[in-house]
Formats: C-alpha cells, structure tokens, sequence
C-alpha cells in the first residue's frame, strides 16, 4: 500500500505531507492513524524545531473520504477517537505547526490547516466550510477556531453557506497569516521555517501555550500564566543568550544543545 502520509526530515524542520493527490488527499481511516503518529513523532523529536503541514498535489485536503465512511456510522465516535487526537497534536505540541495550503482545503482539511500555528496560502488557495452542503456541520474545531480568527459574522456565513473563501480573502479576514502568489508558497515556507528554528523554541512552546489558554482566561489569569510561564525561560540557556546577543550587539544563537 503506497505511503498516505509522508516525513520528510530536513535539519530541524518536519515536514508532514498528506499524500493522496488523486483524491486531493481525502481523508481514509489509515490516513488519520499514520498522520496522528507523524505528529506525534515531530512533536515529541527534540531535534525537531518546526513541523510543516502540506498536502500533496494540487490540493492541501478535501476532508473525509466520503467513500470511505459508510451511512448510518457514528460520526461523533469517529470524530473523537481519531479526528480531536490529531487536532490536540497539532495545539499542544511544544513547537510551532505551520500549514502550507495550495489548492483547496474543504471540510476536516480547511478547519485541520486553520488548527495550525501559522497558516500560508497561496492567493488561489480556497478554504471550504463544505460540511453543510452533506448536511454536516463544521467539526474538527472550526465552530472553535473560526469566529475567534474571523468573527462570528463572517464564520456563521461562510459556516451556514458553504462558500469557498479565496486565499487573498482569508489573509484580509485574519482567518490565516499570509497569502502568497502561487508560485512563491514554497520559498515562503522555507523562509518562515528557517525564522522559526532559529527562534528559541522554548519560548515558541510558551507563547502557544499562552495564547492557547487565552481565549478561556480573565485578564488577571492569563497575567498569572504570563507569569508562571516567563519563571523558567528566565532561567533558561536561550533566554542568557538573548540577553547576551543583545549586550555584545551580535546575533544570538539559540538552542545549541548537544542533541540538536
Ligand atoms: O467521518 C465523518 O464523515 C465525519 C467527519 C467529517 C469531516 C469532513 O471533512 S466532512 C466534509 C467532507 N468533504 C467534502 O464534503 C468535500 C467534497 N469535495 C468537494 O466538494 C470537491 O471535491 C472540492 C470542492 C473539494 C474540490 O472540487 P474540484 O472540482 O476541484 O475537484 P473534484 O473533481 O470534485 O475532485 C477530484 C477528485 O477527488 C474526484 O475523484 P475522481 O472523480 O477524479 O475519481 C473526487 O471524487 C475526489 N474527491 C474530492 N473530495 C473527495 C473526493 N473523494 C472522496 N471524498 C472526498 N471528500
């Protein structure tokens, strides 16, 4: 059975590509299980300091394989066993996720990119919320994450009609990062991973986190996160280097460890 989901290793960057272009990378079971496991691998490598998410081909996803789940199946089963791990994955990995979207990314796929940390599109990318157009509605956390980046105005329509949202779109909205013309989505993604583990990535993993916990948190909670969190990066080797770097008027290099 040919590779659905492939890793590829380059210095300190993962790369993840779901690898089913001839049905745009339709989402089968075997597909979540062996995506969750790359997840969790780069997630857990220390050597690993940014994880790229893309699909193969010319889409980034077309969500569940709609072959491949049978009327009359428990779709909230399934989302919980495998669909939420690999969203948790995505959000609590201690370093940043980036989704490199070309093409379409409709249903699971469109809200599993919006799930990432950062999120580069090409300008004729298009995000699908195309669940209700099979009398679903959006799952994978895109009732979550959509009006908090765009608003409920704007999640509730494109939730409600099904519309795709073009990539030039999406970056005027605030539902992702960046739209890049399509030809330049590669270079953009290599100049952003190489930005990214060069950064410190402790202080990467906190500031996910802090942001992770926001959306629940009172001012004064999140100040006390604040907090809790800025103790051991103040202690930590990046933090003495940054300060350093910053005093010797150099740049500072980050995370040099034995392992990496
Ligand atoms: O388990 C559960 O069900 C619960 C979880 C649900 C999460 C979900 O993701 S529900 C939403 C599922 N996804 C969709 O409803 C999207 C369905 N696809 C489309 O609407 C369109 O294909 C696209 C808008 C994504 C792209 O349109 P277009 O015109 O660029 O491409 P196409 O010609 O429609 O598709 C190309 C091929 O991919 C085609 O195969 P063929 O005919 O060449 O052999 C098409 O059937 C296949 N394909 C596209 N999406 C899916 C798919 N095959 C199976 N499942 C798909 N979702």
């Amino acid at each position: 059975m040919p590779d659905d989901v492939i890793v590829d290793r380059a210095g300190a960057v993962a790369t993840i590509t779901m690898h089913r272009p001839g049905k745009l990378n339709a989402f089968t079971g075997a597909m979540r299980v062996d995506l969750l496991a790359a997840l969790q691998d780069a997630g857990g490598d220390e050597r690993v300091r940014a994880v790229v998410l893309q699909g193969a081909g010319s889409a980034f996803g077309a969500g569940q394989d709609l072959s491949n789940v049978a009327d009359g199946a428990d779709l909230g089963a399934l989302l919980q066993s495998e669909y939420v791990p690999i969203i948790r994955s995505i959000r609590t990995m201690p370093k940043p996720v980036i989704a490199a979207v070309r093409g379409v990314a409709a249903g699971a796929a469109a809200n599993l990119a919006l799930a990432c940390d950062i999120v580069v599109a090409t300008e004729s990318a298009r995000f699908i919320q195309a669940f209700i157009r099979i009398g679903l509605l959006p799952d994978v956390g895109g009732t979550w994450i959509l009006p908090r980046l765009i608003g409920l105005a704007r999640a509730r329509a494109i939730a409600m009609l099904g519309l795709p949202v073009g990539g030039r779109d999406a970056a005027a909205w605030g539902m992702i990062w960046r739209a890049v013309p399509d030809d330049q989505l590669d270079a953009e993604i290599d100049a952003l991973t190489a930005s990214l583990v060069a950064l410190p990535t402790d202080a990467l993993a906190a500031v996910k986190q802090a942001f992770e916990m926001s959306g629940d948190h009172t001012l004064d909670e999140q100040l006390a996160l604040e907090s809790a969190l800025q103790t051991p990066l103040g202690y930590s080797d990046d933090f003495r280097e940054g300060r350093q770097a910053f005093l010797d008027k150099r740049p500072p290099q980050f995370g040099i460890k034995p392992n990496r």
